[in-house]
């Protein structure tokens, strides 16, 4: 902010203030410096694939998921399908005791829909639960049982043959055990799960005499952990154990705790090696995600602004450090709380939430298969983060800048080519959500060709700059 600014302004602050103003943010994009591909987005619909499909509007709803956000894959869960052991063989199949979900009722019913909709679309397959019989009460993994992993492969393996033959579906990425931070699992064992499931899932999958349906191998993705605290922690420890990380193909965190942090998702990438990292779950209707204790229950737009702008923030860390697919949790819910981008009461018309317009900007305003670029933005600027995007080709970047602050406050935004000189900015197409908008172009402006761009930075917002130089 120039000093004349801060001068006028000085008679409206507290008198316990210094009449220090902070300074405005300063913030600058190096479009060239190419960090990783942004791949896609995902979401799932496990719990309330039904709403959607009672919707009068399902089509529209589909639409905005599947073609207007730029969202590849789709989260499924395994079903528990196995009441009691089939039989005492793991390496033997009794379908007549599993029991699976028709076709069509289930979440993969929203795959089948989604898929003319978008050609890319790929399933994430998610172990969030055991067997029911091979847990403890019902509950914990049953690890005292000798033929554990023998008999969750045989599992694993029985609802890809499903996915394949009744569902006509491929399981591309398979996440073996969802959240072991959380369910009493613990590092040794979900170790454990990685070192034997994964061989012995191989081995159904490359025997032609078991596998006649032509089940695929999907990618192994782990540790999904709740906290991206833990799951740095776990990847360090399995980096140097060749049994465990031979077996893993792409690294995963759920953004629950931790997620503010970007140590742990700058540790996660320099460990990660060739592997793509996924962020694999969060919703802005946790209390974890929020960084606060209150459950956002209500559906008033200051709440739902809250989640938009929180989701701004834990956006920009994972991907400004080396994710390459994001997942909002679920894709409808009926909850009040911003669990999903759609809310969707069952049977009555869904609408898109703020969450939904924040994603959109954050995700899917740049050229599909677009690099992260790297990014600075002034240490003064504690309640304003940044993401940008170049695709490689156009003289074009696309930067979503959050801001938290209360109070709305000038920006210099400056592009720099590869040897760190200043871009000329041509145009500047900004897109806002706010209180009163939802990924809506506010301006369209051809600024003078200079290195700064000044502009005005509102009070909690998301603005998506679409610049050309
Ligand atoms: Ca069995």
């Amino acid at each position: 902010m120039p000093i004349q600014d801060t001068f006028r302004l000085a008679p409206f602050l507290p008198a316990f203030l210094p009449l220090v103003a902070a300074a405005d943010p300063v913030v600058t994009i190096s479009p060239y410096k190419h960090l990783q591909v942004y791949e896609s987005g995902a979401t799932g619909f496990t719990w309330y694939w039904g709403h959607l499909r009672s919707a009068p509007n399902r089509d529209e709803v589909l639409h905005w998921l599947f073609q207007d956000l730029n969202i590849d894959y789709v989260r499924i869960g395994l079903e528990p399908c196995e009441p009691a052991n089939d039989n005492d063989d793991p390496r033997s199949i009794d379908w007549s005791k599993l029991k699976f979900n028709p076709p069509n009722e289930s979440n993969e019913w929203v795959c089948h829909q989604a898929k003319p909709l978008n050609p890319r679309l790929k399933v994430i397959a998610y172990g969030h639960a055991f067997p029911t019989w091979l847990r403890v009460n019902g509950k914990e993994p049953d690890f005292s049982n000798r033929n554990f992993h023998a008999e969750y492969a045989e599992w694993i393996f029985a609802n890809l043959v499903n996915l394949k033959r009744a569902e006509g579906m491929n399981c591309d990425i398979l996440d073996l055990c969802n959240e072991p931070d959380y369910k009493g699992i613990g590092k040794d064992q979900a170790a454990g799960i990685f070192e034997n499931v994964v061989p012995l899932l191989r081995a159904w999958v490359n025997d032609r005499t078991r596998n006649p349906w032509g089940v695929t191998m999907p990618k192994i993705m782990a540790p999904s952990c709740l906290s991206a605290t833990v799951t740095r922690e776990w990847l360090s420890d399995w980096k140097g154990k060749r049994s465990i990380w031979s077996n893993i193909d792409i690294v995963s965190t759920h953004q629950y705790g931790g997620g503010f942090e970007a140590r742990n998702y700058a540790e996660v990438n320099a460990l990660r090696g060739d592997r793509p990292f996924f962020q694999s779950e969060m919703h802005c209707g946790h209390s974890t995600v929020l960084n606060n204790p209150h459950q956002l229950p209500d559906d008033k737009v200051e709440d739902q602004l809250e989640a938009a702008l929180t989701l701004g923030r834990l956006f920009s860390v994972a991907v400004g450090n080396g994710v390459s697919v994001y997942d909002y949790y679920m894709g409808v819910s009926p909850q009040e709380s911003p669990t999903s981008l759609v809310h969707s009461p069952h049977g009555k018309p869904a609408t898109r939430r703020k969450v939904y317009f924040a994603f959109k900007q954050l995700s899917s305003m740049q050229t599909r298969g677009s690099n992260v670029v790297a990014t600075r933005i002034t240490d003064a600027s504690p309640g304003c983060d940044v993401i940008a995007y170049h695709s490689g080709i156009e003289r074009k970047a696309w930067i979503t800048v959050t801001s938290s602050d209360n109070s709305g406050q000038g920006m210099t935004l400056r592009l720099l080519d590869k040897n760190g000189s200043a871009l000329p900015i041509q145009t500047v197409n900004i897109y806002e959500t706010s209180a009163s908008r939802n990924a809506e172009r506010v301006a369209t402006e051809a600024p003078p060709r200079s290195a700064d761009y000044k502009t005005d930075l509102p009070a909690q917002c998301l603005r998506t700059y679409e610049v050309t130089w």
